[in-house]
């Protein structure tokens, strides 16, 4: 099985520490074609690698390959959204992990979206029981 997992980067990536351990858990049920969005080392500056089509173009193929998709919404970011909403034409299962209590509240495009699988979690746990749930489903 294999996962999209999408979490911000150019939105701010004072997340990605938890997105490097989701991805961890996430991989003992899939192999995760986006590990690096879990790089710590990755800043939201950061432009030194391929030119954006390059990304854009990559990261869309990678998303047709997936079987499922799971993001991580807490921090805003437009190309997780934009994410989502090709995962959703492209009738691919999707997660979306939003921390309860974020100082922005989640957007209605997502929130109230019954195509998607939105989780409000309090700590990793929750967080982890939310994947381990969803995988058995998708699976
Ligand atoms: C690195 C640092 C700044 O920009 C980069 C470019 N690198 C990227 N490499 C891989 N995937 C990317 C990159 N930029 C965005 N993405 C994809 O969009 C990832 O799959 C993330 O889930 C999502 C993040 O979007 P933004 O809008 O927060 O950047």
């Amino acid at each position: 099985m294999k996962i999209y997992f999408a979490g911000s980067i150019r939105g701010g990536r004072q997340d990605a520490k938890l997105y490097e351990q989701l991805i961890d858990y996430l991989k003992a049920f899939a192999e995760v074609l986006t590990e690096h969005v879990g790089d710590v080392a990755l800043t939201s500056a950061g432009d030194d690698g391929p030119d954006d089509q390059f990304i854009h173009d990559r990261d869309l193929d990678w998303l047709k390959e997936a079987d499922a998709v799971v993001a991580e919404v807490t921090t805003v970011s437009m190309g997780v959204g934009y994410e989502i909403g090709r995962a959703v034409e492209m009738k691919k299962p999707v997660l979306c992990l939003c921390k309860k209590g974020a100082k922005k509240p989640l957007s209605a495009m997502i929130a109230g979206c019954d195509e998607l699988v939105v989780v409000y979690y309090s700590g990793f746990k929750e967080a982890k029981a939310a994947i381990k749930n969803f995988i058995k489903k998708v699976h």
